[in-house]
C-alpha cells in the first residue's frame, strides 16, 4: 500500500529510468536491437528491483501508466540512437492489465504518432499467461498492431501452460525461450537432463520456424550455451555473456556493434 503510493509519487517525480540490454542476431553476432528494462531509485529506499515493484503494480491500475510511461521513453531513445537508420528494434514489455485495455492499441498509435517513432521498429514483449485471458480481444489487438507494422514477442514462452495453443490462435513474429530453458542445456545438477533439453529446443525452434516466427533466448550467461542455441537454431540471444542491461549512458559499448 505505502510502496504503491510511493511509486505512483515515483513516476510524476521522475525517479524510474531505463536501462537497456542488447540482443543479437546468430552466427555472425550483429546487434538485432535491445530490450527496456525499467529501473527504481528511490531516494530513501535506494534502487528498487522490478521484480519487487513490477507486480505491486500490476495490482492496480498504476501498470497501465508505467507502461506507456516505459514505452514513450523507450521510443524517444531509440530515435536518437537512430534505431530507424541503422535498422535496429526496441523490445518494451507490456503487461497483462496494460494489453487488455480497450484502448490500449490507440494508446501505442498516440506514442508512435507522438514521438515520430515508426512502428516497424517497435517489438512488444508480451508474456504468455496473460494473452489467452480473451483470445479474442487479444487477437484483435494484434491485428491492429499489425496494421502499424508493430512486430509481437512472447515473453519466457514455455513457462506458461498454454504455449501451444497460443500459438495456434495468434500470429505473433518472435518466441523468446525462458532463461530457464537455456540454463537447463547446460546444468550440471544431479537432477538435470541437458540432453532432454536440447532435444526440446532443436523441437521449439523447428516449431516456431516452421510458423515463420524467429526464437530469441534469453539468459544466456556462457560461451557453451551460445554455441549450442546457434546449433539448435536460435536466431538471436540476449543475456549477461553478451551484454548485461546498462543505463544509457553506457550503451554505447554495443551501439557501435552494428554490421
Ligand atoms: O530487469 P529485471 O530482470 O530486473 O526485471 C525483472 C522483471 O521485471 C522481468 O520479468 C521483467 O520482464 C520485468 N520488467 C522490467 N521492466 C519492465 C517494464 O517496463 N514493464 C513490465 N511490465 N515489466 C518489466
Ligand atoms: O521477463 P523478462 O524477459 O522481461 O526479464 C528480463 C530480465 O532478465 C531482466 O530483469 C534482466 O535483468 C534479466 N536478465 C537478462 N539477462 C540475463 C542473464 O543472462 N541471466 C539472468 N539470470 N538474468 C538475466
Ligand atoms: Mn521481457
Ligand atoms: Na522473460
Amino acid at each position: 500500500r505505502r510502496l504503491e503510493e510511493e511509486l505512483r509519487v515515483a513516476i510524476a517525480a521522475g525517479e524510474l529510468t531505463l536501462h537497456y540490454q542488447p540482443q543479437f542476431r546468430l552466427p555472425h553476432q550483429q546487434l538485432s536491437g535491445c530490450e527496456a528494462l525499467v529501473r527504481w531509485h528511490n531516494p530513501r529506499r535506494g534502487l528498487i528491483s522490478p521484480a519487487t515493484f513490477i507486480p505491486l503494480a500490476e495490482e492496480s491500475a498504476l501498470i497501465v501508466d508505467l507502461g506507456y510511461w516505459v514505452m514513450e521513453r523507450a521510443c524517444r531513445q531509440a530515435l536518437e540512437w537512430d534505431f530507424v537508420g541503422r535498422n535496429l528494434g526496441m523490445s518494451v514489455n507490456v503487461s497483462a492489465h496494460q494489453f487488455e485495455q480497450p484502448d490500449f492499441v490507440e494508446r501505442v498509435r498516440t506514442i508512435l504518432h507522438t514521438t515520430g517513432f515508426p512502428g516497424e521498429h517497435l517489438i512488444l514483449e508480451l508474456t504468455e499467461s496473460l494473452v489467452l485471458r480473451d483470445i479474442s480481444q487479444a487477437q484483435r489487438h494484434v491485428n491492429d498492431l499489425h496494421t502499424h507494422a508493430i512486430r509481437i514477442a512472447i515473453d519466457d514462452f514455455g513457462t506458461g501452460y498454454s504455449s501451444l495453443n497460443m500459438l495456434a490462435q495468434l500470429p505473433f513474429e518472435h518466441l523468446k525461450i525462458d532463461r530457464s530453458f537455456v540454463r537447463d542445456l547446460t546444468a550440471q545438477e544431479a537432477y538435470a537432463e541437458p540432453s532432454r533439453a536440447r532435444v526440446l529446443m532443436r523441437g521449439i525452434t523447428g516449431l516456431a520456424h516452421s510458423l515463420q516466427l524467429k526464437v530469441i533466448a534469453e539468459g544466456v550467461e556462457t560461451d557453451e550455451q551460445l554455441s549450442l542455441l546457434q546449433e539448435l537454431g536460435c536466431d538471436k540471444v540476449q543475456g549477461y555473456l553478451l551484454g548485461r542491461p546498462v543505463p544509457p549512458e553506457e550503451a554505447a559499448v554495443w551501439l557501435e556493434r552494428v554490421q
